[in-house]
């Protein structure tokens, strides 16, 4: 798709975000198109008007498909529909109600429901199919804010070369809180699907990174701020906002001078209405200034602006009220007949207006609870053209990071907060200008053409990579776990784990590599491996060929390992001629490429070679006849599993493994890893959680219960290599293994070894 105004030589740009930067309203006279609000659009659109491209993003409800014209605008604009329960679940639901709090850590305002989300994700597929419609490849697609987490991914499934970038405006909340949110792995795979994801300020980037790392699995690098995950690399940076500094000065130059002049100072606040704003905490600090500082009364106005929003949310409209009642408790308490001490506006202003008022404000109070950046913090600082005002800033806005001239408050602390707005008041003019002109000096280059450049050079610039997994990441994650003091008993799948999966199962063959690695850790006097698999046990063993480890086939109904009695499960009786009977009823299914691999007392029904017309249909046929011949039927890969409902599975085949070896107190002694690929390793994962290291391979885009991912069969190698050469166990006698000699069941290798 053509795209107009681009400018030689720049990549065009695509833009999703959750408005469009006019929003289309049905009045008496048709269809009005007026600017979106927020920081967002004011920080965006001059530079797709610049640059030019493609908008896509809601209008806002009355626009009939089609109608959209935004020409004006120089830039391209597509709609993304929503119907109006889409609207209040996706919107109103499940970005304002759930994850707005939650990015700004007020987790008792933040509210969890199923459908909202169901809503969300749906909405972010259609972002993403309008995105990959508009799209002719060239661009930088960059997705904005907290309302598209999940757009990176569905458009990546379609387009897995797009130069996909990422910028959220909130902040990024510390693990300890992201991770409330019941769909928290979701939300970051989504995100991660991007190349480069920027936030305002480094704190919240690391906050991401920590959040992958431990809810993902995946690898991260803090010094280079790079994440691994799924065979992809993102890069995660800080670029803190600006904002089109010489318009606003320009604006405050050119604003009428006051009409007469003034007797009191001004102390001012503009913000959406919005809880994180600390609004009412605002009011309440200039109440106590009055108290503190009687001298100020009849002296001082508080000028605040409110731009209405989010009023069908319940929250927000308390806000309002809250407001008014405290605007008027506090002028009730202290007004004269010619002085109220809150001057309360509820509605937006012309950006000449508000120039002008940031201009002629002695003092701005900027107290945000929370706020990803804060752009009034610097649209005040570039509107101070004449005597130079004071800025009073929460400690807690992202514009604190930067700002560092301003006057710091923390809004929670009343006194503390009234006592910075005196300060500000009293200020003699030297220091002021001293400030004023630092702020400036910084907001005038670090503006938002700055921004704009540097995030955009960062997405189109080179692709990052980690380097390949090594010695240093296992270290990291594994050294503290197998200290010196433990065995270690590590489990592994085969398929998928061990060999890359392959068109027929007889061709999974270890690489000469892999054995390598596995003889030597086998070899180890610490070291126990046991190979846990699907396949029949007998065929796990001849595909492995080593002696001295402990095989589990059929997903653990079968165990034979060197220092433990044979295992059959005691229900396997029941299925062996069930099974014979079920293989014959498949038979039938066996057409097209697809074939049965019987494997006793269970089997399994391989799809991977059927044409994908008549695959659907074979599969739901095959599950029935599993299912009516009373089998479990579970998802493997390309394959059907038949499993006897026995209640068993590879998690329970470990701890039966473990209890046999090294007795009930088995934890004392040894540490577990386990490393697999598949659905049903999953059953491992979840019945080893907090007992166990678990990796699990491939798959970035399925949910997994393992502590860490691992991303292919050849990382796979590097961590069996470094178990096999990592420092040697002091193992001490531990009363498991008392207890193992005891029972009788069998001896650890340990005190085997140490006898001969
Ligand atoms: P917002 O939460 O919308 O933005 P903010 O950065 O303060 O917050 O921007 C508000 C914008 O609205 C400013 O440009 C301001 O001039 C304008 N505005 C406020 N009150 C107004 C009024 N009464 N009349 C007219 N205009 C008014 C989100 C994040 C922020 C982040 C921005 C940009 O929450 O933390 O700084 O995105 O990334």
């Amino acid at each position: 798709m053509a795209v107009k105004n681009q400018k030689a030589g720049a990549r065009p740009i695509l833009v999703a975000s959750n408005r469009l930067p006019y929003t289309f309203v049905r009045t008496a006279t048709g269809i009005e198109q007026r600017p979106s609000p927020g920081g967002l659009v004011a920080a965006v659109e001059p530079v797709l008007r610049k640059r030019g491209g493609t908008w896509i993003g809601w209008p806002g409800g009355d626009l009939p498909e089609g109608q959209l014209d935004a020409d004006d605008a120089g830039y391209r604009v597509a709609a993304v529909e929503m119907t109006e329960s889409e609207v209040s679940r996706y919107y109103h639901g499940f970005s304002n109600r759930t994850l707005w709090p939650l990015l700004h850590s007020m987790t008792d305002r933040a509210r969890f429901a199923v459908r909202d989300w169901e809503t969300y994700v749906r909405i972010n597929e259609r972002f993403g199919e309008v995105a990959v419609r508009e799209s002719d490849g060239s661009e930088i697609i960059w997705i904005h804010d907290y309302h598209l987490l999940l757009a990176p991914a569905s458009i990546r499934r379609e387009r897995p070369d797009a130069r996909l970038s990422f910028f959220l405006h909130t902040p990024f909340p510390p693990y300890d809180i992201f991770r409330l949110l019941p769909w928290d792995r979701e939300l970051l795979r989504g995100m991660l699907a991007c190349d480069l994801i920027g936030f305002h300020v480094r704190g919240y980037a690391q906050n991401f990174l920590d959040c992958v790392e431990r809810s993902l699995g995946a690898r991260v690098n803090q010094d280079e701020m790079l994440v691994e995950y799924g065979g992809r690399t993102t890069k995660i940076e800080s670029h803190p906002i600006g904002i089109e500094f010489d318009e606003f000065e320009q604006l405050a130059i050119d604003a009428p001078a006051a009409s007469q002049s003034r007797r009191e100072q001004v102390v001012l606040g503009v913000d959406r209405l919005d809880y994180t704003k600390g609004i009412p905490e605002r009011f309440k600090a200039f109440e106590r200034l009055l108290e503190l500082h009687p001298e100020h009364r009849e002296k001082v106005t508080l000028l605040q602006l409110a731009v209405p929003s989010r009023s069908q949310v319940a929250e927000y409209r308390n806000l309002k009220r809250e407001i008014d009642e405290t605007v008027g408790r506090i002028n009730g308490r202290f007004a004269t007949s010619n002085w109220s001490p809150i001057r309360y506006l509820y509605r937006s202003v012309t950006r000449k207006r508000l120039a002008a008022l940031y201009r002629d404000a002695d003092v701005a109070l900027v107290t945000p609870l929370r706020d990803g950046m804060n752009l009034v913090a610097k649209e005040f600082v570039a509107c101070q053209v004449g005597p130079p005002g004071v800025l009073v800033l929460s400690k807690l806005a992202g514009a604190a990071n930067t700002m560092r001239e301003v006057l710091r408050v923390n809004p929670y602390d009343v006194d503390g907060t009234a006592e910075g707005l005196h300060r500000a008041l009293e200020m003699g003019e030297h220091e002021r200008r001293s400030r004023m002109t630092a702020l400036r000096n910084r907001e005038r280059r670090d503006d938002l053409e700055h921004w704009v450049t540097g995030f955009l050079a960062s997405a189109a610039g080179s692709r990052r990579s980690l380097v390949p997994l090594g010695d240093a990441d296992f270290e990291a994650w594994l050294a503290d776990f197998l200290s010196r003091r433990y065995r270690l008993a590590l489990f592994l799948d085969y398929d998928g784990t061990l060999t890359p999966l392959t068109d027929h199962p007889s061709k999974a063959k270890l690489s000469k590599k892999m054995r390598g690695a596995l003889e030597a850790c086998a070899a180890r006097d610490d070291t126990d491996i046991a190979v846990i698999s699907g396949r029949a046990i007998e065929d796990v063993k001849a595909m492995v060929k080593q002696p001295n480890l402990t095989f589990a086939g059929n997903h653990g109904l079968q165990i034979v390992g060197t220092d433990m009695p044979e295992f059959i499960h005691e229900d396997l009786i029941h299925y062996r001629e069930r099974a014979d009977e079920l293989c014959r009823s498949l038979q039938k299914l066996a057409v097209g490429g697809a074939w049965i691999e019987a494997k006793g007392p269970t089997l399994t029904y391989h799809y991977r070679a059927v044409a994908d017309d008549v695959r659907d249909k074979l599969i739901e046929e095959a599950r029935s006849i599993i299912q009516m011949a009373g089998y479990q039927d579970r998802d493997a890969h390309c394959a059907v599993e038949a499993r006897p409902p026995i209640g068993w599975d590879k998690g329970r085949a470990v701890l039966h493994i473990l209890r046999t070896r090294y007795g009930p107190a088995w934890s004392e002694s040894v540490r577990v890893v386990y490393v697999g690929d598949d659905q049903t390793d999953e059953d491992a994962f979840r019945f080893l959680a907090g007992l166990a290291t678990t990796f699990r391979v491939g798959s970035p885009d399925t949910s997994t219960a393992a502590t860490r991912r691992l991303p292919d069969v050849s990382a796979v190698l590097s961590l069996i290599d470094w178990l096999s050469r990592r420092p040697e166990s002091e193992p001490t006698p531990t009363p498991a293994s008392e207890s193992t000699r005891d029972s009788g069941h069998t001896r650890t290798r340990q005190s085997t070894r140490s006898q001969t």
